[in-house]
């Protein structure tokens, strides 16, 4: 018998909500939650407005040059979250993949995840070595008991300082709706602090029929990539969802805009007149705020 087979499914914590993220999730407003996978990223979507982050493990992967099949080991992948949390103030969630290996993995990861500045990590049930949930069809659940199991590990490091999100691929993997329902109930056992229920129809109705069988018994996250024609959004707000994680968004839109500046700069060996508008060096200075530097020199006297 494993660790994680002996430990029991019911937990019986009840985190504190005096936490930023935690209080976001439980809010009776839904939150929209941006994807970033680098300093400035981050520092782009918190100026916009974003009140929470989303440190995603396919962003952040790919901004290494690396697939988001666990190519990236989970201290590379928290040296980024590190560079995204000194650049912004706002929570952080950090896509913790399936935890990297076991119990052990799981809890060396959020500790770390903590003690680099996350808010959160969302750990998926699938197994190591993990595929992005829209390639392929070769996805494996892990076993339950070993998802708790390592549910069960990072609560008892972190404690309340850490929010949990549990994430079931069981519709993605396609084993039916009970056993999404199931695994959500044994991972709130397990203390997590909100459901990470994920879908890759292109239609919300999953979604839907997920949240309502549900019924509340804790907050739901969801990332509407593939269903992402839902509108308005409002829709997400009628079905009582926590938070919608905007999951790559800022990735995709970054990608275009560089391969379309690259391309142009290239065949016309210039950079001007090249149908893509490029941001003014200003922009980088006020994004970093430049000014301060002088500010605090004239302040220091120097
Ligand atoms: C990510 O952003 O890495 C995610 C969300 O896990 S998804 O790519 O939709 O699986
Ligand atoms: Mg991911």
């Amino acid at each position: 018998m494993t660790i994680a087979d002996s430990v029991s499914t019911q937990c019986g914590h009840a985190p504190s909500a005096a936490h930023p993220l935690r209080a976001l999730l439980n809010a009776p407003e839904m939150t929209f939650i941006m994807e970033a996978h680098d300093g400035m990223s981050a520092r782009i979507a918190s100026s916009a407005g974003f009140s929470a982050l989303w440190a995603s493990g396919l962003s952040m992967s790919t901004a290494l040059g690396l697939r988001d099949s666990d190519e990236a080991t989970w201290t590379q992948l928290l040296d980024v979250v590190a560079h995204m949390s000194h650049a912004t103030d706002v929570p952080i969630l950090v896509d913790g993949d399936t935890g990297y290996g076991n119990f052990n993995t799981a809890r060396r990861f959020a500790d770390k995840a903590r003690r680099v500045g996350a808010a959160g990590i969302c750990l998926e049930d699938k197994q190591f070595p993990k595929m992005n949930s829209f390639v392929g069809d070769a996805h494996q659940l892990a076993d339950v008991r070993d998802h708790v199991g390592k549910l069960r590990a990072c609560r008892d490091v972190v404690g309340d300082d850490l929010v949990l999100v549990a994430r079931t691929e069981a519709l993605i993997v396609g084993a039916g709706m009970a056993e999404a329902l199931d695994r959500a109930e044994a991972y709130r056992e397990a203390g997590a602090d909100a459901l990470f229920i994920h879908s890759r129809r292109s239609a919300v109705d999953e979604i839907a029929e997920f949240v309502d069988k549900w019924d509340g018994r804790l907050p739901v996250v969801i990332a509407p990539t593939t269903y992402a024609a839902t509108t308005p959004t409002e829709r997400f707000r009628e079905m009582g969802i926590s938070s919608v994680i905007w999951a790559n968004h800022s990735m995709r839109a970054a990608l275009h805009a560089v391969q379309a500046a690259c391309r142009q700069i290239h065949a016309k060996e210039s950079v001007t007149d090249i149908g893509v508008e490029l941001a003014p060096l200003s922009a980088i200075f006020e994004l970093f705020d430049y000014d301060e530097l002088e500010e605090t020199e004239r302040a220091l006297s120097l």
